[in-house]
């Protein structure tokens, strides 16, 4: 697991660009993460300021396809051509480089990558600060206790670098980043918790 984080997560950064990480603990197992995740095709399940995605080249599951993805209203963005870079479905990484759009993130790339974490569910407000002194921007995003003993979660780790845009600073930058990063982490984790929920209560029934 330290492997694959020195591996993908080491980022060149020029003098003109910024780059940060968001983690973020999820009560759910890698597989069903991963499942979300990996589909590089359908970005808009859990990234919900994307309001469509068409892949424009290849077939959405290998490097080098492109996807072109429409933002919702209210942002300072319409649209973004994405390349997939990375999808290691061993490693659970999947990382991709925006190409084009119209935006002002040019050269965004990032990576996300999944760790399996298996805990009782102490664990999960207890490591609050190790996050914090990780670096995560995500502080106070770590999930309340549930109701179970204990249970197989997984940690998402996202990084990125981008070009700041004329008349922001690498601050600015970063704050609106994280912003987007950490509520796409949100969403992600609503949706693969929720999933948990309904497979159990329908494998459990006695
Ligand atoms: C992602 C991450 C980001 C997406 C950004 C940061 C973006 O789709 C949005 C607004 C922008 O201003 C830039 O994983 C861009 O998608 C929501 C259009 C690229």
């Amino acid at each position: 697991e330290m492997d694959t984080v020195a591996r993908y997560h080491n980022h060149e950064v020029g003098p003109n660009q910024c780059c940060s990480v968001v983690m973020r603990r999820i009560a759910a197992p890698v597989d069903t993460v991963w499942g979300l995740v990996r589909r590089f095709d359908e970005p808009q399940t859990y990234k919900h300021f994307l309001r469509s995605c068409h892949v424009i080249a290849g077939d959405g599951a290998q490097v080098g396809c492109l996807r072109e993805v429409h933002v919702v209203s209210g942002l300072p963005a319409a649209c973004s051509t994405e390349r997939l870079e990375i999808l290691d479905e061993e490693s659970h990484a999947i990382g991709f480089r925006v190409v084009a759009g119209e935006h002002r993130l040019q050269n965004y790339r990032s990576v996300t990558t999944l760790h399996p974490s298996s805990h009782k569910d102490e664990g999960l407000t207890k490591n609050r600060e190790d996050f914090n002194d990780a670096g995560s921007s995500a502080g106070g995003t770590i999930l309340p206790n549930g109701p179970t003993g204990s249970c197989k979660g997984t940690v998402v780790v996202e990084s990125y670098v981008v070009d700041v845009p004329n008349g922001n600073t690498k601050e600015e930058t970063c704050v609106f980043v994280d912003t987007i990063v950490s509520c796409n982490l949100q969403t992600l984790s609503r949706i693969a918790e929720r999933r948990v929920r309904s497979s159990s209560s329908t494998t459990t029934t006695t």
